[in-house]
């Protein structure tokens, strides 16, 4: 917003030392190479950015040691490059077994296992959020789980540091700039510590692994204390997973869907969680989907969808080959956290065998 636009409070730019801030307009861009050199200077632009979106300069000059880490930078790269390594010119290889591939590397049954012990541990706090916010307990054990490894995974790198130097990079700059600031936000609202706020090679924080802005949007106080510590605290860990998937749409009445089969071949255009292309249970069992498993753990899944009567898109993430499945709007909840149809699954199908195995939801 061009009103808000650059204020100088710190108007004559040779008088300026670190310690003074100026503020900058979001739009305001950094014209200087990116080169390793200017790191600290692009600290300061960044610093500058969060001054303008109301960061106090004591806050601000509090955050030292903001350095540059080459590690951040390769895992990024590494993670980019396995998406454009293919070919442009020729179709993408498609692997009819990505999605099992994929569950037997991230839900094993030790996983499940552990799923159960930590369940029983903590069942007050998971029956706080679940009732308090309407979302199942066995998703909360889910999304904990394949998030943190139970909070035991929360990584240590300083988040100030991995931010700016992802922004700095600039593949995704206005993402981590954006992230940068809400950090800074959090700092300056005393949420956390500098020296506790660690995280992920990418930003993301705590036994949920929210990035700053999720934590800005949906932590949440589960115990009441005041504070909203997704790093310790499991009550309020249940409660900001609760909140984030109540937000954007969770309905704890329907499950995340059932595996089909395709009785007769479907086009890959009717597939898809896009408005259009929901249907009624009805209508698919009219074109010819079907359950894959017949337990009685799928029926009654089904049972849920078909009698609230549920809409229901067809996911298949391996395209024609590969597996189907049948999905409630709370699967779309669940690609709002991560837009990976194998994370959806992988986040449905262990909330599945979590309550399965502790025999209740
Ligand atoms: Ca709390």
């Amino acid at each position: 917003m061009m009103n808000k636009a650059v204020l100088l409070a710190c108007m004559i730019l040779a008088g300026c030392s670190s310690t003074q801030q100026f503020a900058l307009n979001e739009n305001a861009t950094y014209d200087k190479p990116r080169q390793l050199h200017n790191f600290d200077d692009y600290v300061q632009f960044l610093k500058a950015k969060a001054a303008g979106q109301g960061v106090s300069a004591s806050t601000l000059n509090r955050q030292n040691n903001i350095r540059y880490i080459q590690k951040a930078v390769d895992l990024d790269r590494q993670q980019a490059g396995r998406a454009a390594r293919r070919d442009p010119s020729k179709p993408p290889v498609i692997n009819p077994n990505g999605v099992t591939n994929y569950l037997n590397r991230v839900l094993t049954q030790n996983k499940v296992d552990v799923a159960e012990r930590r369940y029983w541990e903590q069942l007050p706090a998971l029956e706080n959020a679940s009732k308090k916010l309407g979302v199942q307990k066995s998703y909360l054990m889910a999304l904990w789980g394949m998030e943190s490894s139970f909070g035991y995974y929360q990584g240590n790198y300083d988040v100030l540091s991995v931010l700016a130097t992802l922004a700095f990079d600039g593949r995704r700059e206005a993402l981590f700039s954006k992230e940068f600031i809400n950090a800074m936000k959090m700092l300056e609202r005393d949420h956390i510590q500098r020296e506790k706020m660690l995280g992920s090679w990418a930003g993301a924080m705590g036994q949920t692994q929210f990035m700053p802005t999720s934590y800005l949007t949906y932590a949440a106080d589960g115990n009441n204390d005041g504070e909203k510590d997704i790093w310790k605290n499991h009550y309020d860990v249940f409660a900001s997973i609760a909140t984030y998937l109540s937000t954007v749409g969770w309905d704890d009445k329907l499950p995340w869907g059932v595996e089909v089969t395709l009785i007769q071949p479907m086009d890959l255009n009717e597939s898809g969680i896009e408005n259009n292309k929901k249907r009624k249970w009805r209508d698919w069992q009219n074109k010819g989907v079907a359950l894959k498993h017949n337990s009685a753990k799928e029926l009654e899944k089904l049972t849920a969808l078909s009698s609230q009567n549920a809409d229901l898109w067809l996911v298949r993430p391996d395209k024609e080959a590969g597996r189907a499945f049948l999905v409630s709007n709370n699967y779309r909840t669940l690609l709002n956290w991560n837009r990976s149809n194998y994370f959806a699954v992988s986040i449905g199908m262990f909330a599945d065998r979590i309550q399965q195995q502790v025999g209740t939801k």
